[in-house]
């Protein structure tokens, strides 16, 4: 014969009725006496309410929402034999706790009326004692969890996934284990400031923005600026541009600049290489696969032209136009921007001086290129106008270092200066 009792809400102190906000057992779940069944809340305080005794969960009678009083039947238990003389919480309205007061006094609810709200790193936490005892267990901060329950709470679930999600996260030297500790971005009602529209973001801005994120966090790197003269680059440019023109093709500076960066990177190896995924060692790139980076009205993309150290300036620069048309037209595929060996910002058609451009990881570096101007330049004997480009060159520090840095803005600076050196 099944020895089913039932369980009531105890004695919850001056709270004629408080809300249940968390149903800690479902039914066939074994319990040991003083387990956390169900937890509530009252404007106060909340609290943990105890098994009294170890059984069987047959039924539960509450669900988290609903409101109770001292004496609410929680739910039914199966005990075992030797259960039977165990406590019961003493319930006025129920004829179990009439019908065998407890030899012992029962087991107080948790309350911890101080613990309701926990000002924290980011914020204010809610969470139930059971579900802070459960984030202490695992050791997580549970200012860094997201809370779905009423009000922003946190529930168990929220703990188990916040675990699961931190557990899927990449580890290793490179690019794992970030955990800034960084409080949370306040809400900001900006409404109340003036009249606002709310824009969603495009994918396009959603996808690069948590990249530039990653890359600007996890990766070190430094800008070297250096001011190049390219008063006869551009003059062969410019008398190059009819026969580009006649072949369809738009001959700008950033042809020259992709070959100017492969040399660089011929040079220079380091910077045609990425960290391995344990951070242990360099993978050094045999190909030059040059990324460039491209205004779209939806967001930065970067498409890739590959092999940019066979192919001469004109196909350079045909695939360019291809490659922007098809990135402006959203037709560009993931594939055509992946593999890069190094890639070059250019904001040379925009203006503007130097600029800091954020790595485009795993890539070591990057080159930033601005808008050329006339400038007197001393030549020893006189100030002569000359057409001078500034270049900024961001590079991950782990990778190389600044004499290295400063080394291959030099060296694309005298390239760049003497365009008949690319030949050497
Ligand atoms: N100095 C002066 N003029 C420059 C220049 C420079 N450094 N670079 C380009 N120009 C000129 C070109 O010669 C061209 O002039 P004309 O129209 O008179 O011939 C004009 O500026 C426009 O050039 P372009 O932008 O069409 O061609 P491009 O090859 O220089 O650049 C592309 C192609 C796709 C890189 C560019 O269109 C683009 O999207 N740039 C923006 C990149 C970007 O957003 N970077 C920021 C990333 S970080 O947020």
């Amino acid at each position: 014969m099944p020895n089913i009792k039932e369980v009531r809400v105890p004695d919850i102190g001056n709270f004629p009725e408080v809300d249940v906000i968390e149903v800690l057992v479902k039914e066939g779940d074994v319990v040991k006496a003083e387990d956390s069944l169900l937890t509530l809340e009252s404007d106060k305080a909340t609290m943990d309410i105890p098994a009294p005794f170890g059984g069987t969960v047959k039924s539960v009678r509450v669900k988290a929402g609903e409101k109770v009083a001292e004496g609410s039947l929680i739910l039914t238990m199966e005990v075992a034999e030797e259960a039977v003389s165990q406590p019961v919480v003493p319930a006025p309205a129920s004829p179990v706790a009439q019908a065998s007061p407890p030899p012992n006094p029962p087991q107080p609810p948790l309350v911890r009326g101080g613990e309701m709200v926990v000002a924290a790193s980011g914020g204010k936490v809610h969470a139930s004692p059971s579900v802070r005892a459960f984030a202490r267990e695992l050791g997580v901060d549970l200012s860094l969890v997201n809370g779905s329950g009423p009000k922003r709470r946190i529930l168990k679930e929220d703990v188990q996934a916040f675990v699961k999600a931190e557990l899927a996260k990449p580890r290793g030297g490179v690019s794992g284990g970030l955990n800034l500790g960084l409080s949370a971005m306040p809400a900001v009602d900006f409404a109340k400031f003036g009249a606002v529209e709310i824009k969603p973001l495009s994918k396009i801005k959603k996808i690069s923005g948590a990249n530039l994120h990653r890359n600007w966090v996890s990766a070190p790197h430094v800008t070297q600026f250096e001011e190049v003269d390219i008063t006869d680059l551009e003059a062969f440019r410019k008398g190059m541009l009819d026969e580009a023109g006649k072949q369809g093709v738009k001959l700008t500076l950033l042809p020259f600049l992709m070959k100017a960066v492969v040399a660089g990177l011929k040079a220079y190896p380091e910077f045609n290489s990425s960290l391995a995924a344990d951070g242990e060692s360099l993978v050094m790139k045999k190909y030059c696969h040059i990324g460039f980076a491209a205004d779209t009205p939806d967001g930065l993309v970067v498409p890739v032209i590959r092999d940019v150290d066979q192919k001469g300036l004109l196909d350079i620069a045909r695939e360019l136009g291809t490659l922007s048309a098809k990135a402006r037209e959203k037709k560009i595929s993931p594939v055509e921007m992946q593999g890069g060996s190094m890639s070059i910002s250019s904001l040379g058609g925009i203006g503007g001086t130097y600029f800091t451009p954020i790595l485009n990881s795993p890539e070591v570096a990057i080159l930033g290129v601005s808008r050329s101007t006339i400038k007197p330049v001393w030549n020893g004997k006189e100030f002569a106008p000359r057409l001078m480009l500034p270049l900024s060159l961001s590079y991950d520090h782990r990778v190389i270092d600044g004499a290295l840095g400063a080394r291959m803005t030099s060296f694309l600076s005298a390239l760049l200066s003497d365009v008949r050196r690319m030949l050497l």
